[in-house]
């Protein structure tokens, strides 16, 4: 039986850089997730007769409120819902079931790379039917409809069990509870070359995979150990738990700590990598070599044409404005489109949609391509294996070749976490003001050339997105950006993008926080980032 419940608004529901993420007892009180349900649903038109996909990445309240979520998607007509079986999907499995079942968008619960927990955190964000997030226009249509929400509908009784494969009803809804992993492990195989990776590892290469006690872990127990053949072991922290192990489940060398110590030891295995929370983001580290998102692009953008998906050459790529230019040079050196876009995949999606940009990624740890509409964490780690399959070298000598080669993009993220809200929107407000004046001012041994705010006009539906991030441009090509993380549930986080350029064969090798020492002396100077924020230096260096 439907219920109709009335509500009122509830402030604070506006989608940030990727869906609503808040503090999950936030989303657990009742009815903060119903009313963000419904306006998804009104937001987006209405769901009568349509299909959707609903998975996550299994954080705590994940079945919970899945449950809620078929409740409601039931009473709002919806046909059908496709769901992984216990509730979850890696977020580009989500995005490739929702194109290869052609269904009209999905729900994917995740923080994603946030810790979870009872009080860690919670997210939700919907997907429309290309299967990547929504645009800036319907997540404003979402956000005005919070606002003006007077009640939500949801159907009276348990929804199915999702721990069950196969079909159940809910109501008229259809709920599908399918294998979450089988398709997203097809999908990989028919892109690169497995025979090639099967044979590396049974030569023996060495393969360590940190799946963080997150959502990767059963898909790469099934893609690299039965599928590949990497000896069982391979894959670490591969069971997902409802708080990730107490852990952050974000792959950089903060959070992966014990992988970079693991890469960095004498008996190092050939190859490192981890994933985030719910599969999207990946760390690439060879043995004793760690690869920065930024270089990671570069060079998959380089060697893709090795993978038999991507033989064909790439049409573009795209990369996020704080991204560093290094696969533009890689772009120009093959006669290809690149596009710089506001930070966000959901920028990526008309680019990928109108066959512009092939490969896409970000300095947050985010690559993909045209076979999903996200990002994608194993597939990053499954096309550097082809690439090291094909080439025959290891991690080590692909960047020292492709640094003598492009020159190398020295490049590190500064991060102030929970900074007070007011003292980082002042920052930034002031930067901004400032902009103007900067040209010709000197800062240490930097010289600014230009500053500006970064805008993004979509070259497909022309739409135009301001105020994405403060660019101060050196005289000698390095660069800093600023701006405040949107996928944050506490404070401010303030991060302060910094970038050089070298092509001195001599210095390729250099620390990049050396190599980076007067960007971040002038950046200092010029926002004055220690006396605002009251830190004496960036909570987390990436
Ligand atoms: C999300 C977005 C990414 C973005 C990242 C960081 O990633 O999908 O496009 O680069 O947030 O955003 P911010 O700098 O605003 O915190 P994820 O992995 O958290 O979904």
């Amino acid at each position: 039986m439907i219920q109709t419940i009335q509500t009122s608004p509830i402030a604070g529901q506006k989608p940030g850089t990727s869906g609503l993420r808040k503090k999950t007892p936030v989303f657990m009180a009742t009815p903060y997730l119903e009313n963000y349900v419904q306006a998804i649903i009104d937001g987006i038109g209405g769901v009568e007769g349509r299909t959707l996909v609903v998975g996550g990445d299994g954080r705590y309240f994940n079945d919970t409120a899945i449950g809620v979520i078929l409740r409601m998607a039931a009473a709002n007509g919806a046909a059908r819902c496709i769901v992984g079986q216990g509730g979850l999907l890696s977020t580009p499995a989500a995005s490739h079931l929702i194109r290869k079942r052609k269904a009209d968008g999905g729900l994917i619960l995740s923080a994603s790379h946030n810790p979870g927990g009872p009080e860690a955190d919670f997210g939700l964000k919907y997907n429309g039917p290309n299967g990547g997030p929504a645009s800036e226009a319907v997540t404003d249509q979402i956000f005005a409809r919070t606002q003006d929400l007077t009640e939500y509908r949801i159907w009276e009784g348990d929804a199915p069990d999702i721990g069950l494969l196969g079909e159940a009803q809910l109501g008229a809804m259809v709920v599908e509870v399918i294998d979450p992993i089988a398709d997203y492990a097809d999908l990989m195989e028919s892109l690169f070359d497995f025979a090639a990776i099967r044979t590396l590892f049974a030569d023996g290469f060495r393969i360590r995979f940190d799946a963080m006690h997150a959502i990767t872990g059963p898909y790469a127990h099934e893609i690299l150990e039965n599928r590949l053949g990497a000896a069982a072991g391979s894959v670490v922290n591969g069971t997902p738990s409802p708080d990730f192990g107490g852990g952050h489940p974000d792959p950089n060398p903060i959070w992966a700590h014990e992988l970079m110590a693991a890469m960095y030891a004498d008996d190092a295995p050939d190859f490192g990598a981890a994933s985030d929370g719910d599969g999207d983001r990946n760390m690439i580290v060879g043995r004793g070599c760690y690869v920065s998102p930024s270089d990671s692009l570069a060079v998959l953008a380089d060697l893709a044409h090795l993978a038999p998906g991507y033989a064909g050459g790439l049409a573009g790529v795209a990369r996020s404005m704080p991204t560093s230019a290094a696969v533009d040079r890689v772009a120009a050196a093959k006669g290809i489109a690149c596009f710089e876009t506001p930070t966000g995949w959901k920028f990526f999606g008309n680019l990928l949609d109108a066959g512009r940009a092939t490969l896409c990624g970000e300095e947050s740890a985010g690559t993909g391509s045209n076979h999903v509409r996200e990002k994608d964490g194993l597939w990053a780690v499954l096309l550097w294996l082809n690439i090291l399959a094909s080439t025959g070298k290891g991690v080590g000598q692909i960047m020292s070749d492709h640094w003598a080669r492009y020159g190398r993009n020295y490049y590190s993220r500064h991060d102030y976490e929970e900074v007070n809200s007011d003292a980082a929107g002042a920052l930034i407000a002031d930067l901004r003001a400032e902009l103007p004046a900067l040209a010709g001012k000197s800062y240490g041994a930097l010289i600014v050339d230009s500053a500006d705010a970064f805008a993004y006009d979509d070259p497909v539906d022309g739409s135009h997105s301001a105020g994405q991030g403060l660019r101060v441009f050196f005289t000698n090509g390095a660069r800093a950006v600023l701006r405040l993380s949107g996928t944050g549930t506490a404070g401010a986080t303030l991060r302060v993008y910094l970038e050089a350029l070298e092509t001195d064969p001599a210095a390729l090798h250099h620390d990049p926080q050396a190599a980076l020492a007067d960007v971040i002396t002038a950046i200092d100077a010029i926002a004055g980032i220690a006396a605002r924020t009251g830190r004496q230096g960036p909570d987390v260096i990436t």
